[in-house]
């Protein structure tokens, strides 16, 4: 048996979301993803300016398995009328699930099951957003500051983007006159499997 992990503590600054001690930044820039958003000009002339979109801090963790702990911060901004956001992803192993507890801003989580079925729930301090195994997820900050939130997963779930890359999300929050609005995706392609 190998010798168990020790106890661990770390600290989240609730206002930029940083955990402290971080194992890994992940920083993703539009130039990251160009493609996944609607409106292509806009996105084309934003690339100059390269916006950092969202950072991603998993906690320090002495473990192998167990759970992945890591904030999210979602800078406030659109390419065209879509808000910035995450590039969505289902967890390769399909029982896994993930939770959200929002600590600072407002957005908007959308959830897309296997064959289609769409949930979108609000976020906001407070808020926690339960994702079950099964349903891709992708976070939009539909405010005017960072959105912040804390994630857990488990550790061995696995990151899937290809599916979503290519037809992306059935479902996009657009800013709208009245705020963010959730419309069809006109490039939609359906999943094989509905
Ligand atoms: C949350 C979790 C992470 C995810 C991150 C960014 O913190 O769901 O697993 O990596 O958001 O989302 P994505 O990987 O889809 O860009
Ligand atoms: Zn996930």
């Amino acid at each position: 048996m190998p010798a168990p992990a020790l106890p661990s503590l770390a600290h989240i600054d609730l206002s930029s979301g940083i955990i402290d001690p971080a194992a890994e930044v992940v920083e993703r820039r539009l130039s990251d993803m160009p493609a996944w958003f609607q409106d292509q000009p806009a996105a084309q002339a934003l690339l100059s300016e390269n916006p950092v979109l969202y950072r991603v801090y998993a906690m320090a963790q002495p473990d192998t398995a167990g759970w992945r702990l890591a904030t999210s911060v979602i800078e406030s901004g659109r390419i065209g009328a879509e808000y910035y956001m995450t590039r969505g992803h289902a967890h390769v192993r399909e029982d896994a699930p993930e939770v959200y507890l929002t600590l600072r801003g407002r957005g908007m989580l959308v959830m897309q099951s296997r064959t289609d079925e769409t949930v979108v729930q609000v976020m906001q301090p407070g808020s926690i957003n339960y994702i079950p195994g099964g349903w891709a997820h992708r976070t939009v900050n539909t405010g005017d500051e960072p959105l912040v939130f804390f994630a857990v997963w488990s550790i061995d779930a696995g990151h899937d983007y290809e599916a979503y890359a290519e037809r992306g999300f059935a479902k996009l929050i657009l800013a709208g006159e009245d705020g963010p609005r959730v419309v069809d995706n006109p490039s939609y392609v359906k999943a094989k499997r509905a």
